[in-house]
């Protein structure tokens, strides 16, 4: 693998990450709806897309910047289920034939191949419409500006301005030339714009002024940058057994990737430096934000 230019993998971030993806496996578990009848075969499908192990690295993003603004965990860890939520559908969906084709996800069978294209359609669509069911409800928070607030931010961020936008463009070049500035674009939608606001999240709970807001948002674009390219340089070089899901699939589906285009090194320092970057813009909140520098390290030093 390229290595990080001399950032370290944060001690004891795989334990933390692991303890933060238990707690939101709790509350998914606990919002997930489970029931019989005729609709059963839909909510088992939810259930199977969602409480299946995942870095949750969303979640942990919203938590950590809700702790930041002095957020109680109640409301922290619903937002940080939506956003994973969210994440989740976005998964289903670009398993299916019709997208990305693939049988393997987070180590087990796809939504589609566990059950079939249908019940993953619409599970997908369940799990998106229960984001913001999650969101909207009172005990998310007790203001009604801070639900919209976050209920508008989660539409941008995954709908025809954001990761959905960013999914069309991606499908869109493949197999065609793209300049890096059209990958970025792409990128920041389909990526980004969910990383982003899962960590603008824990400041709208805060009600963060704007000043802070918006310094977690560039340090939210910064990572969200990074983690995609390290994404495509582990799809090139990444352990197949270790990710959970089939690699090597970019370049055969003449995907437009950073690393197609500038080169593994290049991409490796452009990655590098975006998590620099993210780090520093975190210097107006001092120590307390050590854990948000900890997740812009382990995002470029991350095998899996
Ligand atoms: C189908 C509406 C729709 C959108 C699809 C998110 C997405 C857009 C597609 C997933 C495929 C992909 C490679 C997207 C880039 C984002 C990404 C790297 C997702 C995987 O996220 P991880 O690594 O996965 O956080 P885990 O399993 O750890 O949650």
């Amino acid at each position: 693998m390229t290595a990080a230019g001399g950032l370290q993998a944060p001690e004891g971030m795989a334990e933390r990450l692991a303890a933060a993806a238990d707690r939101v496996e709790a509350t998914l578990d606990e919002l997930l709806p489970s029931g019989a009848g005729l609709e059963n075969p839909l909510l088992d499908a939810m259930r199977y897309a969602t409480l299946n192990g995942g870095k949750r690295l969303r979640p942990y993003l919203t938590t950590a910047t809700a702790a930041l603004f002095g957020v109680p965990d109640r409301q922290a860890q619903r937002a940080a289920a939506a956003v994973e939520l969210l994440h989740c559908y976005s998964l289903v969906h670009d398993d299916l034939p019709a997208m990305d084709d693939d049988e393997l996800r987070r180590g087990r069978p796809t939504c589609h191949i566990a059950f079939d294209e249908a019940t993953a359609i619409l599970a997908g669509d369940a799990l998106l419409t229960l984001a913001f069911d999650v969101l909207a409800d009172p005990e998310t928070h007790e203001d009604a500006g801070v639900r919209i607030d976050l209920v508008r931010g989660l539409t941008e961020a995954a709908g025809a301005h954001g990761m959905v936008a960013g999914q069309m463009i991606d499908l869109a070049v493949e197999h065609r030339p793209v300049d890096v500035a059209t990958i970025e674009r792409l990128q920041a939608l389909k990526t980004g714009a969910l990383i982003t606001f899962a960590a603008e999240a824990g400041a709208v709970l805060g009600k963060a002024g704007p000043d802070e807001r918006q310094a977690i948002v560039s340090y939210g674009r910064m990572v969200g940058a990074a983690f995609q390219i390290v994404d495509d340089l582990l799809d090139e070089e990444g352990d197949e057994e270790a990710m959970g899901k089939a690699l090597g699939k970019d370049a055969a589906a003449g995907k437009a990737t950073l690393v197609g285009a500038l080169g593994r090194d290049e991409a490796r320092r452009r990655a590098d430096r975006l998590a620099r970057d993210a780090i520093a813009s975190l210097e107006p909140f001092g120590h307390p934000a050590e854990p948000l520098r900890d997740v812009a390290r382990f995002v470029v030093t991350r095998r899996t």
